[in-house]
């Protein structure tokens, strides 16, 4: 018999709900077995394609989401949908629940949706996301949904995994685009507007637009506006083909390759980080004299380059 490890990475590569789930408590949770997990996954990985979407709480993402979802479920793609509240300090939960309003999908084995939150976990939000989203691309989801509310740079990290990213807007917010992150402007591939139905739609559209004009088209892709009434399932194909298309050129360009390299690079920085830091502050006896340090430091006791040059001696970094 193989060991469990490999038993339970066996039964996330089949698409085994309970399997999935235990496996994203224990990347929420940063256990070790997780990280073994994700090793024996990886090599199944890199057949997904992540589409991130984000905008202002309220603008009809989750229902964006469910419609797309339920596209591709018609298509016979399998589909897997993560639900990322860096606000929220509940995670999986009653509160998410009633933000990810997917309720159609109850019992459809093509689908899985699990919600994200708690600030601070270790390594960050947008890591674990990304875990999960591995996770997802082994378990067989060819498309992977990221739905993340706010506008915040935890946002931002989070939806640049993404290979496309989708910003949601909706006409009557007031001066939505004056107050419209630059940030946002930037990392949008297609720009929704949402809620379409609503007065001020074709407004909206014209200042996107105008706006849009002036931004820099990334290797000959200019990001469109496609209008949606999510609702009513209005404009989901067109928003479907859109991904569609930004797929294709991008695939042909090579961006996405470039993106992923980039997207690696960050990542492998993080980890080495994260590692060189428990190496030399592991454990409770490197954080108490990381403390005692940093006060002989802010006393004048001690110049902050012989502190760190005694922290590398200490952990035999330092050549
Ligand atoms: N009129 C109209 N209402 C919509 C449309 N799309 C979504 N809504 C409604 O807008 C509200 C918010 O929709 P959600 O899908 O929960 O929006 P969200 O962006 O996921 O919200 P948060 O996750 O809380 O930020 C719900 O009451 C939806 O029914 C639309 O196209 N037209
Ligand atoms: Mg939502």
């Amino acid at each position: 018999m193989s060991p469990p490890i490999e038993n339970w990475a066996e039964q996330v590569r089949t698409g085994d709900v309970r399997a999935m789930s235990r496996a994203i408590t224990a990347i929420e949770n940063h256990h070790p077995e997780a990280e073994e997990l994700l090793r024996l996954l990886f090599p199944h990985t890199g057949r997904a394609y992540l589409t991130g979407i984000t905008g202002t709480p309220g603008t009809g993402k989750s229902t964006l989401a469910d419609r797309l979802a339920a596209h591709y479920r018609k298509q016979q793609q399998q589909v897997g949908v993560i639900a990322v509240d860096p606000t929220s300090p509940y995670s999986g939960g009653a509160i998410l629940g009633d933000r990810i309003r997917m309720q159609g999908h109850a019992g459809d084995a093509g689908m899985f949706i699990r919600s994200m939150a708690t600030r601070g976990f270790l390594g960050g939000l947008a890591r674990a996301t990304a875990e999960v989203a591995l996770l997802l691309d082994a378990a067989g989801k060819q498309q992977v949904l990221i739905e993340t509310v706010g506008v915040g740079q935890d946002e931002v990290d989070i939806v640049r995994l993404a290979d496309c990213v989708l910003v949601v807007m909706v006409p009557g917010l007031g001066d939505d685009i004056q107050n419209m992150k630059a940030g946002l402007m930037e990392i949008g591939d297609i720009f929704v507007l949402n809620k379409a139905d609503r007065q001020g739609a074709d407004r909206l559209e014209q200042e996107l637009l105008a706006m849009l004009s002036l931004v820099m088209p990334r290797d000959g892709w200019h990001p469109p506006v496609v209008r949606t009434v999510a609702t009513e399932s209005k404009g989901i194909d067109t928003l479907a083909e859109t991904i569609g298309k930004f797929r294709q050129h991008f695939e042909s360009s090579g961006e996405r390759q470039r993106k992923h390299i980039e997207h690696w690079k960050k990542r492998l920085l993080e980890l080495l980080e994260s590692r060189v830091l428990e190496k030399v502050l592991g454990g409770a006896d490197g954080q108490r004299r990381l403390e005692e340090l940093a006060s002989e430091v802010a006393q004048r006791k001690k110049d902050p380059f012989a502190a760190v040059k005694e922290i590398l001696a200490g952990s035999g970094l330092d050549g």
